[in-house]
């Protein structure tokens, strides 16, 4: 499969919040579920979607938002997922508009669920509602125990707060208890997962957790 790429002409482009109505009226009425994984470069967001998509029975794309590469396309692709990369060239987050234009080339008779990857980045990409249904924050073991606190925005519009490397525990001393209770004070209600990639640990109630939110929203 050809990996088809978008790149964002920065001046163009306007946050507006019309275009996530766009996204919303357009993906209930198919049916789709969207979710945007936000979290810090490298916290393990395109290595999650490769161990789950395609095996948990769903039916998936990926849009994949980066500065620059279709790098993450990509790999996305080897696994037979459309996918659709958004370069920002510069710009540290995605936009709805830019979104709405990518969904154009999705296939979306056939799909379930459409991730967002969003750029790498802990701090705009949560201010910015894309037309998705649920925000997942993605922290990883090494970055530290102490970014909910200090990275609030997210981890409080969260639905779900996934720890991921927890393989790396041990070698870096993760205060998992102080991550844990500081997401419990900024969202009690957000559902929480600890997952390693390495280990294939948590990536079943992973995909039970994106299951349900399919079917709730189905549900109506
Ligand atoms: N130890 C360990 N490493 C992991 C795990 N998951 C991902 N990694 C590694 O973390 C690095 C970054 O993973 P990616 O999935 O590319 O991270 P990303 O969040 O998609 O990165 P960007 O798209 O650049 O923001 C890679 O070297 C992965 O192999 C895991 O469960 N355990
Ligand atoms: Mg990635
Ligand atoms: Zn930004």
């Amino acid at each position: 499969m050809a990996v088809r790429k978008i790149d964002i002409q920065q001046a163009v482009m306007a946050a507006d919040m019309s275009y996530a109505k766009k996204i919303r009226d357009k993906l209930a009425e198919k049916g789709i579920l969207m979710i945007n994984l936000i979290g810090s470069p490298g916290s393990g967001k395109t290595t999650l979607l490769e161990n789950t998509l395609g095996k948990d029975g769903l039916r998936s794309a990926v849009i994949e938002g980066d500065v620059a590469t279709d790098r993450d396309a990509v790999r996305i692709d080897a696994l037979g997922i459309p996918s659709i990369q958004i370069n920002t060239e510069g710009g540290c987050h995605l936009e709805a508009n830019w979104v709405d234009m990518t969904l154009e080339k999705l296939p979306l008779e056939d799909l379930d669920v459409i991730y967002i990857e969003n750029v790498g980045n802990l701090v705009c990409p949560a201010e910015f509602d894309v037309g998705e249904d649920h925000k997942v924050a993605i922290s990883s073991v090494p970055e530290g125990p102490d970014k909910p606190l200090k990275y609030p925005l997210l981890f409080t519009e969260a639905s779900a707060v996934v720890l991921t490397k927890t393989d790396l525990s041990p070698y870096v001393s993760f205060d998992d208890d102080l991550f844990w209770s500081d997401v419990a004070k900024l969202n009690p209600k957000a559902s929480t997962l600890r997952i390693s990639c390495y280990r294939k640990e948590g990536l079943d109630e992973w995909s039970s957790l994106v299951r349900s939110w399919l079917e709730e929203k189905r549900r109506g």
